[in-house]
């Protein structure tokens, strides 16, 4: 039986190596490498359960015309010349008679591979369509980070945490997403590091931290602030690190001053750990030398999400923590990675002046007025469950002179709306390179099964269409391995003696980093080397705030068994999720209206309002509800989006998405009453 190699295409930190069982040209299993340092062996509960996904009875095979109203989802199947010919002689229609910029595409992070995901908008860049600005997760955090520490987000290896001193897990709820991390924390911890857990949802990370700090949604800067606060006052900073290192500390140090523990811990509804607690972490944090902070995207979704990202990730700076091997912070290791990018998704062919579309602001886009999208290419993504107050967006997907066209797997909720719904291949069958944003490993993935049906990757898609449309760039018409050998072909002394063939051969390829990796042991990415400590973060207050109509914040964090909405019509990971979506609501907060566990309640925001079931728990601190993971809105009890109840708000930096802002009322519900 053989047993092929391949790489996680979901959008999770780890992009694991895995080891693929095919029996009679079918997967029948799939494990992680062992022999992949990260990896270890051992895969998540999400992609063990891929091959369900791949075996789905529901697969979409062949191509398909809509005959029903938008939004029905009714099809009928057609040939491919057929639906690509109609495809092209439509699009030209609507370049003709309202201009290239009427056309968007949507895409997201369906695939991480880099040939299937974002390649394919070189034929959107070369029809001079809207550029989709893609914010939608982690532009805030990246902003945060580059403004601190310069040009792109590298961290340490991950292998290095296992030699961090002192560990602060700050919004991330690592054991669920990013797994992968877990035996390097096992073995800083047997070492004696402890790992404090900060996050207002006590979940599976926080069980197995040392310690967890349950702060409100928001008020990470504030934090961050008091920490910093404790450090200056009793001198624990490295002073010959910021002496070379820092830029301007003067009004860092005027906002720190004003956070003393007492406040913050008043201000992040930190009164049960209590200002002493606050003095005695900041003191082992800087005593530890390698003191290391992981930081989720989570404390980024907010009005004051840019903010809290740098005040949290200038702490190590402070610390000196830099300059010790498994010391740091980490958002993200995708900047290590050096990649030759000048033509990658037609990055040449990008127009200066061409109109941008921030793609948590699809509703307005799609909304008739002065220039409204006229037609919409979908893939990689399910914008009609994932994408802010996705109630106008689905009004916008159903307006019949907007002409949609979604290459997906499944009929989801978005592929509903289709005119064309085209048929994916899967990672399994198709080829494609993976990069991290948590390790530092390069790696080629070849077909393991033949595609199902009629199915094609994206790419093969947009190189039929070019054609048709007469495009002429020779990067539109590029195969799989002439992208790989072309984002290969780089200079950066991280790829150094990795070559196509190599890749090819040894599927997962290490970079050349410098042995230790301490990325800002000698100071930022700036040309100056300078980290800016000014302009000095702060804490904002929010222009959506709890009131008496909506007294409760309301969090999304990823679902452990779901992978934003991809792996949501797999049965086993439904039922393991509790069978349909839920939210957590504190016991004081459920008592005060009325709600019971296990009963419906209708959240009801300034957006919207959905009917989940809800379970009480101080899981959730008070004042908190934690909606977990991405459902497909046709399997949630009132067949609606989660994000029915979020706005089109922008973060303070990177123009990121604010699921983390909304607030919320809870009422109870019977069906009977309704
Ligand atoms: N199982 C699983 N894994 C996933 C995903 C998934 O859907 N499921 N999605 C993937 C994707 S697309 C991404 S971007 C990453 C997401 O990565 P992250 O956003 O880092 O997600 P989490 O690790 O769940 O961490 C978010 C945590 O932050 C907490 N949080 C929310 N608001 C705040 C706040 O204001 N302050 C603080 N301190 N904490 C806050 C939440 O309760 C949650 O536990 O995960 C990826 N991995
Ligand atoms: N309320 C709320 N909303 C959120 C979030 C939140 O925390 N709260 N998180 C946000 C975040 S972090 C993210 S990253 C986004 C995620 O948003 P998306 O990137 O849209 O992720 P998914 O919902 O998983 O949808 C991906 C789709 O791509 C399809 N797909 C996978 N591989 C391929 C392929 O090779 N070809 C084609 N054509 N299709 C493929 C899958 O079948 C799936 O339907 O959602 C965001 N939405
Ligand atoms: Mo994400």
């Amino acid at each position: 039986m053989p047993i092929l190699r391949s790489v996680c295409p979901l959008d999770c930190p780890d992009a694991c190596a895995l080891h693929i069982t095919v029996e009679d040209g079918v997967m029948t299993a799939l494990t992680g490498n062992r022999e992949h340092p990260v990896t270890q062996g051992f895969a998540c509960v999400k992609t063990h359960h891929y091959p369900a996904r791949q075996n789905h009875p529901d697969r979409l095979s062949v191509p398909l015309r809509r005959v029903g109203p938008k939004g029905e989802g009714r099809f009928e199947s057609v040939s491919w010349d057929e639906a690509l010919g109609e495809i092209a002689a439509r699009l030209q229609d609507v370049v003709t008679k309202y201009g290239p910029e009427s056309v968007l595409p949507y895409c997201y992070a369906g695939t991480m591979g880099l040939v299937e995901r974002d390649q394919p908008l070189a034929f959107f860049r070369a029809l001079g369509a809207s550029e989709l600005d893609q914010t939608i997760c982690a532009t805030t955090g990246g902003a945060a980070w580059e403004a601190n520490y310069g040009p792109a987000k590298v961290g340490p290896e991950l292998e290095d945490v296992a030699h961090a001193g002192f560990i602060i897990l700050w919004g991330i709820n690592s054991l669920r997403s990013h797994l992968h991390l877990t035996p390097f924390l096992k073995r800083a911890r047997a070492a004696g590091a402890h790992v404090l857990h900060i996050d207002p949802y006590r979940n599976e990370t926080s069980r197995f931290a040392d310690e967890h700090w349950q702060p409100t949604p928001g008020t990470d800067a504030a934090l961050a602030l008091a920490f910093g606060h404790v450090i200056l006052q009793e001198g624990l900073e490295d002073t010959d690190y910021l002496a070379a290192y820092a830029n301007d500390l003067s009004e860092y140090r005027e906002r720190c001053a004003e956070w003393t523990p007492e406040r913050a811990a008043a201000f992040c509804g930190l009164e049960a750990v209590g200002a002493q607690r606050i003095r005695a972490v900041a003191r082992a944090f800087a005593g530890a030398g390698a003191g290391f902070i992981k930081v989720g995207y989570g404390m980024t979704r907010n009005e004051s999400g840019g903010n809290a990202l740098r005040a949290v990730t200038l702490l190590p700076a402070l610390t000196g923590a830099w300059r010790h091997r498994g010391g740091g912070a980490s958002l993200s290791t995708s900047g290590s990675f050096g990649l030759n990018t000048a033509r990658y998704s037609g990055a040449h062919l990008l127009k200066p002046d061409v109109r941008h579309v921030n793609m948590n602001r699809l509703a307005s886009a799609l909304e008739e007025g002065e220039n409204p999208i006229k037609s919409l290419f979908v893939f990689n993504s399910n914008p009609a469950a994932v994408a802010p107050d996705s109630s106008r967006v689905r009004a916008g997907l159903a307006r019949n002179d907007l002409f949609t066209v979604v290459l997906e797997h499944f009929q989801t909720d978005t592929a509903d709306y289709a005119d064309f719904l085209l048929p994916a291949t899967t990672f399994l069958e198709h080829p494609d390179l993976y990069t991290s944003y948590g390790h530092h490993y390069l790696q080629w993935a070849e077909p393991v099964v033949a595609p199902l049906g009629e199915c094609r990757p994206n790419s093969w898609v947009f190189h039929e269409l070019a054609r048709r449309l007469g495009l002429e760039d020779e990067v539109l018409f590029w195969d799989a391995e002439r992208v790989a050998r072309e984002l290969l072909d780089s200079d950066h002394p991280h790829l150094a003696g990795i070559t196509f063939e190599r890749l090819r051969e040894e599927r997962s390829i290490k970079l050349k980093l410098p042995e230790p990796y301490r990325p800002y042991a000698d100071g930022s990415h700036y040309p100056d080397k300078k980290i800016r400590f000014s302009p000095a973060p702060q804490q904002l207050t929010f222009d959506e705030a709890p009131s008496e109509t909506r007294p409760l914040r309301l969090i999304s964090p990823p679902g452990p068994f779901v992978l934003n909405t991809t792996m949501g019509n797999v049965p086993a990971l439904l039922k393991a999720a509790g069978g349909e979506p839920q939210v957590v609501v504190h016991p004081a907060d459920a008592a005060r209206v009325g709600v019971t566990h296990g009963g419906y309640s209708r959240i009801v925001s300034a957006h919207g309002s959905i009917v989940r079931r809800t379970l009480l728990s101080d899981a959730a601190r008070e004042g908190v509800v934690v909606a977990l993971g991405q459902w497909w809105p046709k399997l949630a009890p009132d067949g609606r989006s989660l994000n029915d109840l979020t706005g089109e708000r922008l973060t303070d930096l990177g123009g990121g998405s604010t699921f983390g802002n909304v607030t919320v009322r809870l009422e109870s519900f019977t069906e009977a009453a309704d």
